[in-house]
């Protein structure tokens, strides 16, 4: 019995360490943003790690004015929607940040992405859900 005692501690160790690694990554790549609370402009702040995002998901209300700052994590990489007027940075480079303002003048789910080429595909993207 108290042989296995020191063999029981390792494997708790490691059952707690994975669940707190779980714990910590999980949200930090899934993070939704929901604004469709309150009024006035929308104001929403996005970064990177790598190739991803650190906001899967952007909610709004139809009709809000949505001023969404990206701010460079690292690498060459923009922030755009297609379906909206104006929801596009320029290309930015590591330690940037720009600012661009829209209206989310339709209802439906929508994608965000990175336009270097390669970049959605590898996963640089996320959800802009506009709620009538
Ligand atoms: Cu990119």
């Amino acid at each position: 019995m108290y042989i296995y005692l020191p063999l029981m501690k390792t494997i708790l160790k490691i059952g707690l360490s994975l669940a707190l690694a779980v714990a910590f990554v999980i949200p930090l790549s899934a993070r939704t943003v929901d604004a469709t609370g309150g009024s006035g402009v929308k104001e929403i702040a996005v970064t990177n790690r790598g190739l991803v995002y650190d906001v899967s998901e952007i909610r709004v209300n139809v009709g809000d004015t949505v001023r969404v700052t990206y701010t460079n994590g690292g690498g060459r990489h923009d922030w755009v929607v297609d379906e909206f007027e104006g929801a596009k940075t320029r290309v930015i480079s590591a330690g940037q940040s720009e600012t661009v303002e829209f209206v989310a003048d339709r209802a439906g789910t929508f994608e965000f992405y990175c336009s270097v080429p390669g970049h959605r595909q590898a996963g640089m993207y996320g959800s802009f859900v506009v709620v009538e």
